[in-house]
């Protein structure tokens, strides 16, 4: 452990001793820089030939007593450690949080109530049920974890994505990750939940139902982890100085906006570039667009936990934003990406236990089953009971107790006291009274029989899938129905559909008929049900009507351009675009530099077929008749704009370039489709660009889908 480490056993954790320790200079006493560096030995010993074993004989075998053959091969037997049982694909970022006002009043959490403490925070982001080297853009829930470093100890706020879960009861979580996994005789399909015993294990589990229509939205194919909600999915409880408990749910509110891929996008994505949100992530922070959300809180008094006609306990409820309003507490901006992939992202550890005083946990089955299963998984996959020394995982405050040993243990302990309480040796570790910061649990009243049940107050399974479904907008809806027709089509068993279908006629009977219409069969009688609560639509819950900022910062633009191209209008194009933020590439049939029209020469950034247009946000093409000509006949550069089109992403085109749009069929009339902008006047065409970009997509143009791409 570093010497500058505030966790370092010698570090004293009395309240004066108690100030900001920036993490990043935690984790740079354990950086190491190899550059330049004389290659050693594990132990120190100098290595004048790293390039051939010890053998016996210029030819003959490898002897035993190599020992830095030995050495080297045995790390590397071991550089591999078990990966996560879920959320086993992510990435993840360092930054920083500060509340905007004392929160007092809800919590004694001091990282909550003082707006000049800057808290560091590791965010990692991840899809639930793939494996490490699975896609990143899979139709899956997102995690969205986070650890504040606080003066107080770790806080992890390990939520999600999606604001509601599958299930109720912690119980039922290993049944339905085998059943969302790779089926167990062949593993397939990787990623992907278009499988028979997932739908099987749905469709007999209709607790399930409002979690299915939100993956079943474009929220499970965002379109970048900067620009998802997070919420921690259960109510959790704030509890302040005098003791006063209440309900909060907490909301991560992305300043990007919240945006989607479409569905084509996102599978095509997983061959192209399996690592598209990692990537995504990274460059958007190297590129100083460093992603910010607002941290905000629904608060509910305790008494109020069934007034809305759910149980707050029931984490596949969520509280409409229309019932209770988000309150923005303070903002987190995410600023550094991590130096070691393994080191940091792959050794972090979260835990729900994870809790500051002012912070605690609620009845809630899931989350209580979520209590036991953080520390208990890291055993197996850091390897022993000492996760929390490795550099990523250790607190910035003091950290002194009585747990000893075992494997990997780094803190050297100094003395013959390894117990408590103690009166000799010196002055006695000592706890610490809540009243001067110790953690004390909210004294909850309990009681009642010991039984396996579930609350007659969870029972209504469908209300708030119906809300969800009543709250999108007629392109989300038309989402989310081809969503069900793709999966459910993939599914082998037609009794599974038929099943499912039932469902979904509780959920909203057109919804179901949608779906059964591409399936090819009758929709059948709705299942049983329990309670039928009506909620007015809640816009919140859209990703369209919830209202997104337009800026264009960080979106990916793709110049197709080819020898003869009109230079000056593509610099011009391009300074305007990287002025609001955006970053250009010029894509070509060719590497190197392009010719200009008149004069001048502009250098390519990539072939077309290295970068296609799926990882882009849009596209445009630029006038010059030669170069118009050289696009026209490349295969390549017209799938490109065909399937820019399809994927609803706005296309440009200046001059004569609309005739390469012709060729590519995505301006069949005189009148260009939406978000489809052509012309010669380029201050004009570059702001209808812009404005089509900040829109995200137009998913609302008539012709994509029948684009063929
Ligand atoms: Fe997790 N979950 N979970 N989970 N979860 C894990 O912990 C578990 C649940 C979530 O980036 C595991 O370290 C149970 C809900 C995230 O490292 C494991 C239940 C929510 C991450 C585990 C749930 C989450 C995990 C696997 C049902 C949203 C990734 C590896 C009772 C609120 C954290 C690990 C990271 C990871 C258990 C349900 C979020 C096995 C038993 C609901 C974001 O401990």
């Amino acid at each position: 452990m570093g010497a500058a480490a505030q966790g370092a056993p010698n570090a004293p954790n009395t309240p004066a001793a108690a100030k900001a320790v920036d993490k990043a200079a935690d984790l740079a006493t354990e950086t190491s820089v190899d550059a330049g560096q004389l290659l050693t030995s594990n132990q120190g010993l100098k290595i004048s030939d790293n390039q051939n074993s010890l053998k016996a004989g210029r030819r003959g075998p490898t002897l035993l007593e190599d020992q830095l053959l030995r050495e080297k091969i045995m790390a590397f037997d071991h550089e591999r450690i078990p990966e996560r049982v879920v959320h086993a694909r992510g990435a993840a970022a360092h930054g920083v949080f500060r509340v905007y006002a004392p929160q007092d009043s809800l919590t004694k959490a001091r990282f909550l109530n003082d707006p000049a403490l800057t808290t560091p925070v590791f965010v990692r982001f991840s899809t639930v049920s793939g494996s490490r080297g699975s896609a990143d853009t899979a139709r899956d829930v997102r995690g969205f974890a986070t650890k504040f470093y606080t003066q107080e100890g770790n806080y992890d706020l390990v939520g999600n994505n999606i604001p509601v879960f599958f299930i109720q009861d912690a119980i039922k979580f290993p049944d339905l990750v085998h059943a969302a996994k790779p089926e167990a005789d062949r593993e397939i399909p990787q990623a992907s939940t278009a499988h028979d015993t997932f739908w099987d294990f749905i469709s007999l589990v209709p607790e399930s139902t409002h979690m299915v229509m939100w993956i079943m939205s474009d929220r499970a194919i965002p379109r970048s982890y900067r620009m998802m909600e997070g919420f921690g999915v259960h109510s959790f409880r704030m509890v302040n100085a005098q003791g006063v408990s209440r309900f909060v749910k907490f909301h991560w509110k992305p300043l990007a906006g919240v945006h989607g891929l479409a569905w084509d996008e996102a599978q095509k994505l997983a061959g192209k570039d399996p690592d598209f949100h990692r990537r995504d992530l990274a460059d958007a922070i190297d590129a100083g667009h460093f992603p910010e959300w607002e941290l905000g809180v629904q608060v509910v008094e305790e008494a109020d936990a069934t007034r809305f006609g759910f149980d707050l306990l029931d984490a596949t409820k969520l509280i409409p934003e229309e019932l209770v309003p988000v309150r923005p507490i303070g903002k987190m901006q995410l600023n550094r990406n991590p130096d070691n992939y393994f080191a940091e992202t792959e050794q972090v550890a979260f835990h729900t236990g994870n809790l500051v005083p002012g912070i605690d946990v609620s009845d809630d089955p899931l989350l209580q089953g979520r209590m036991f299963s953080y520390l208990d998984t890291q055993l197996t996959r850091l390897g022993g009971p000492n996760f929390h020394e490795i550099p990523i995982n250790r607190p910035v405050c003091p950290m002194h107790n009585m747990n000893r040993d075992g494997f990997h243990r780094q803190t050297i302990a100094k003395g013959r006291i390894n117990y408590e309480p103690s009166s000799i040796d010196g002055p006695p570790i000592r706890e610490v009274p809540a009243s001067q910061g110790g953690f004390a649990s909210f004294p909850e009243a309990v009681n009642g029989p010991k039984v396996r049940h579930r609350s007659e107050t969870f029972a209504d399974h469908y209300s708030q899938a119906t809300l969800f479904w009543q709250s999108q907008t007629p392109v989300e809806q038309q989402h989310i129905v081809e969503a069900l027709q793709f999966e459910l089509a993939k599914v082998a068993v037609p009794a599974v559909r038929v099943r499912m279908l039932s469902n979904l006629v509780n959920v909203d009977r057109e919804l179901a008929a949608r779906v059964a219409q591409v399936l090819g069969i009758p929709v059948p009688a709705a299942s049983a049900r329990v309670g039928d609560k009506r909620y007015p639509p809640s816009p919140k819950l859209s990703m369209i009507a919830r209202g997104n900022p337009t800026g264009i910062a960080s979106r990916q633009v793709a110049f197709l351009a080819a020898d003869g191209v009109d230079i000056a209008s593509l610099q011009a194009m391009k300074a305007a675009l990287v002025k609001a933020g955006a970053g250009v590439k010029v894509l070509s049939t060719r590497l190197g530099t392009l010719a200009g029209a008149a004069g001048g020469s502009v250098p390519v950034d990539h072939l077309i077929v290295t970068m296609p247009s799926v990882v882009f946000d849009a596209v445009c093409v630029f006038g010059g008749a030669g170069s118009v000509a050289q696009l026209q006949a490349s295969g390549d550069a017209v799938h490109f704009v065909r399937e820019a089109f399809k994927h609803a992403k706005p296309v440009a085109a200046m001059s004569e370039a609309a005739d390469f749009l012709k060729t590519a069929g995505v301006l069949p009339g005189a009148t260009p489709p939406a978000g489809v902008s052509t012309g010669t006047d380029l201050p004009a065409l570059t702001a209808r660009f812009i404005a089509d970009m900040g829109a995200h997509r137009r998913w609302d143009r008539a012709a994509q889908q029948a684009m063929a791409a």
